[in-house]
């Protein structure tokens, strides 16, 4: 019984951890400069499925985002930039940043996957 106890602490603890860690990037984010040297590590993995200029969003298949704790899915994103849509092409793979803009999941930073 005092095993069961000590795991269950040690799993609790290593899970509050891992949420302050999240909190900690989502708050970094929204302080522009000071994130770019972690930036990388928060963006995520995505391959682009479709991407329709005309209404300015793109469908990715995404994995894990940290920042709006989601999980891997194929959906479509708002871009920030209908620029963006020029620098990609289907079937790209991408490593990509996305957040709420005006209550919509917007993709604001997206770059080639190396
Ligand atoms: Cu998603």
């Amino acid at each position: 019984m005092k095993h069961v106890s000590k795991l269950a602490l040690a799993l609790l603890m290593g899970l509050a951890s891992a949420q302050s860690v999240i909190a900690q990037d989502a708050h970094k984010g929204h302080h522009g400069a000071a994130a770019d040297t972690t930036a990388a590590a928060q963006l995520s993995a995505g391959e682009v499925k479709k991407i329709d200029k005309g209404a300015g969003k793109i469908t990715i298949k995404h994995g894990r985002i940290y920042r709006l704790d989601m999980e891997p899915m194929t959906m479509v994103f708002r871009v920030a930039d209908p620029k963006m849509l020029d620098q990609v092409k289907v079937g790209d793979k991408i490593r990509f940043d996305a957040d709420k803009v005006k209550g919509a999941l917007t993709v604001v930073k997206m770059e080639a996957a190396q």
